[in-house]
Order: C-alpha cells, then sequence, then structure tokens
C-alpha cells in the first residue's frame, strides 16, 4: 500500500513539513478553490504540485501530488439541468491535465448537493480528546426544526421524530446554529458552501430525481468520462455517500456493495473503479468491507482507512468516529484483504499493485486540541491512526511470521 495523506493546500493548518515528519509517501489534494464545472487548469495544477514539492524552509519535501480528492461533479451534471454538458466536457480536460501532470487516480463522488455529513464536529470523548459524530436524532432536528423541510417528518421513525423534538426544545440558539452550520455550510473537501435557503433552493431542484433517474445520470456522467480516463491512463475512484443512507429526502446511489457491483457492470473498464471508504461504507451494518474488498478488490483504486462505533443496528442511525482500529470494521482483516489483492495484481502483471491508502480522518488528541485545522483532518490523530494501520501492514507483510508462504 502507498501510504498517503490528505492535504488541503497551503491554507491547511497542518503542513506539508508535517506530513513528511508523519512519514507519508505522497499527497493527496485537490484545486479546493476551482468551482465545480469549471476546468482545473494545467497552471493550477503545476502550482499546486510546487507547494506540495516544498517544505517550509524551501527544501524539497520528496514528496508529490499522487491523487486529486475531489474532481467535484457539479450538480448540473448529477441532474442533467442547465450546462451539464459542458461540464462533462470540462470534466474531460480535467481528466487530461491531471494525466498530463502525472496524476493518475482520481477521486470523486456522486452524492446530490452535500458531501459527508456530521452533527458534531468535536464531540468529546472520555478520554477528553474529541471526535466526530453523527447523531441521528439531532439530524432529525435540524431537519424538521431547523430546515422545516416539507415531508420530514415521515422519513424518521417516530421515536426518532420525538426525540427529535425534545432535543430541539433543548437547544439554544447558538446550538442550533452550530448544528445548522456542520449540516449544511459544508464540510472540508465539500464543492459548495451553502446557506439554509441555498440548501431549500437545491432540494427544490432535486425534488423530481428518483434514486433509479440518479443512476440513469451517473451511467450517463461514466459513459462519458471513463473513456477519456482509461485512454489517459487515469484510474477513476467512486466515493461511497457519507452517511450510506438517504437524508433530506435526496436520493443516495453509492451505499453499498451492490451498489458498487452495479456500477463496475455499467461501465466496464478498469478506468472505472473504487474508493473503498470503510468508515463511510462501515457505517451500515450490512456492509462487510474486507468481503467487498475480497469481491471488488481488482477495481479499488483508493483506500480509505478509518472506522465508525455504530449506536445501533438500523441502517440508518447514530455514529462517531472511533480510534482506527477500534470500531465495527476488522481492520486487520480488511487490510489483509488489501494485501492480497495487491499479490494478486503483482503476479498478474499489474503496474497498480501498490494501490494507494490514506489514514482516513482521525481524533482530535493532545496538540490538536489547540491547532484546530480542518475538521477530521487533524495532525497527531490521523498521525496516530497511520501508525496503527502501517503495524499491522509491516505485521502482516512480515516475511517470516505474515501472510506470505
Ligand atoms: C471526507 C471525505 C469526503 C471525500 C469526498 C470524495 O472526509 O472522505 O469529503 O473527499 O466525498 O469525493
Amino acid at each position: 500500500m502507498r501510504q498517503t495523506w490528505r492535504w488541503f493546500g497551503p491554507r491547511d493548518l497542518v503542513s506539508v513539513d508535517d506530513m513528511r515528519q508523519a512519514g507519508v509517501e505522497g499527497v493527496v489534494s485537490a484545486l479546493h478553490h476551482v468551482p465545480a464545472g469549471a476546468v482545473w487548469e494545467p497552471a493550477e495544477i503545476a502550482r499546486r504540485q510546487g507547494e506540495i514539492g516544498r517544505m517550509s524552509d524551501g527544501r524539497p519535501s520528496g514528496l508529490a501530488w499522487e491523487v486529486a480528492e475531489s474532481l467535484p461533479v457539479s450538480e448540473d451534471i448529477k441532474r442533467q439541468t442547465g450546462a451539464w454538458r459542458e461540464h462533462i466536457a470540462n470534466y474531460r480536460t480535467s481528466l487530461k491535465n491531471l494525466a498530463a501532470a502525472g496524476i493518475e487516480v482520481v477521486c470523486y463522488n456522486f452524492m446530490p448537493v452535500l458531501d459527508w455529513t456530521r452533527t458534531d464536529l468535536a464531540w468529546r470523548l472520555p478520554h477528553g480528546g474529541t471526535c466526530m459524530r453523527f447523531d441521528f436524532a439531532d439530524f432529525a432536528a435540524f431537519d424538521i426544526h431547523i430546515l422545516k423541510r416539507p415531508g420530514a417528518v415521515g422519513d424518521f421513525p417516530g421515536e426518532v421524530v420525538e426525540e427529535a423534538a425534545r432535543r430541539f426544545a433543548g437547544m439554544d440558539e447558538e446550538r442550533k446554529e452550530k448544528l445548522a452550520r456542520n449540516v449544511a455550510f459544508g464540510l472540508p473537501g465539500a464543492a459548495e458552501h451553502l446557506t439554509l435557503e441555498g440548501l431549500r433552493a437545491h432540494l427544490r431542484a432535486y425534488g423530481a430525481i428518483s434514486p433509479e433517474r440518479l443512476r440513469s445520470h451517473f451511467i450517463a456522467f461514466l459513459e462519458e468520462v471513463a473513456p477519456t480516463a482509461e485512454e489517459a491512463g487515469i484510474r477513476l475512484c467512486c466515493h461511497p455517500d457519507d452517511p450510506p443512507f438517504p437524508l433530506l429526502g435526496l436520493p443516495r446511489i453509492m451505499s453499498t456493495e451492490a451498489d458498487y457491483a452495479a456500477m463496475i457492470k455499467a461501465v466496464d473498464t478498469p478506468a472505472n473503479g473504487i474508493t473503498l471508504c470503510s468508515g463511510s461504507l462501515g457505517a451500515r451494518p450490512d456492509n462487510d468491507l474486507p468481503g467487498m474488498m475480497r469481491r471488488l478488490g481488482g477495481r479499488v483504486h483508493f483506500l480509505h482507512l478509518r472506522n465508525v462505533r455504530r449506536e445501533g443496528e438500523a441502517v440508518a442511525g447514530s455514529f462517531y468516529e472511533d480510534e482506527h482500529l477500534a470500531g465495527g470494521t476488522d481492520m486487520v482483516a480488511l487490510i489483509a484483504e488489501v494485501l492480497k489483492e495487491e499479490a494478486r495484481r503483482k503476479a498478474g502483471g499489474r503496474a497498480d499493485h501498490s494501490i494507494p491508502m490514506r489514514p482516513d480522518h482521525g481524533q482530535d488528541i493532545l496538540d490538536d486540541l489547540k491547532r484546530q485545522a480542518q475538521p477530521g483532518y487533524p495532525a497527531i490523530g490521523r498521525l496516530k491512526g497511520l501508525a496503527e494501520l502501517r503495524g499491522i501492514m509491516t505485521a502482516l507483510s512480515h516475511p517470516q511470521y505474515g501472510l506470505t508462504p
């Protein structure tokens, strides 16, 4: 596995120097300032490469931009409205520009309107550190009482609706505002930062789009961009819905193994691949991560390794971001499946036998609590996760005691 690290660019409070000391091998980044639908121009790509290539004292970092995350898919493309054809043409140009700059792996998602969603960005853990959390009743309180979405009540089980009403009644203005900000106003990586009114307008625009229709738009998008990716030597990899169940009445179509299997079948080229995010997919009890890696591994082009602790057995429910080796996913089993897939690729002569992975998210611990970097992307919490994952990788790859005979 290729050990990578997400960097949000010069405004990221975790620096290139920091990731160098974390011992990463490659960098995951994006041109967050370019609006969804526009072209990533060669000069902008080159500028980001330059920033990644230098430490703060001007010396070479020895690191390169290896994965683009995300090259965002515009809402027009997802809805097939407005400038969607132009946006698809631009997407193809961006893919060619990235390939010309030597970047081969491109991650994206097809979630309508919101990228990932949490209700708490700094939920206090018993050890005094903090983590991110999705609380279903708080989310319902937002949906029903703050956003006041028509029909919201019908989308939650009765006891969650009641709990949401109780919670809302107990919230002061500050908590209400914070909750709205956490849910609607965009987490790191989101293509857009919305106001409540902006969010309502987006929801109206999706009114008539069923999951089947969104899926057909997704396939139309892939049919357009996957051949370009293949020609350019790019491996596209779709990130799952996070959380992996419908929110705000919007369709979600990349939440399960069946969703991925259907996508691969629909546009069957190696360029059409998967970002296996164990944290996102692991928030559903019916997703078996090691099994998915075993069955779909040939198309996994990028790995996000993290763990969540679910608080119930329902498909939609509360969870929090646990330590990388805790939570519901058996990380040793998952990494073992990744190493087996890499060995198969190597034996088959595949050039992409080392799959890029990044320690996804991290709890805020120690000095992270003072630094206050991007939510979910602290320096020390991620480094701890990486170190733990690295330990498993090293043990399982040991020539005498590991997996290899
Ligand atoms: C959150 C991330 C997502 C991810 C996009 C990929 O931490 O995993 O924002 O980057 O969904 O398109």
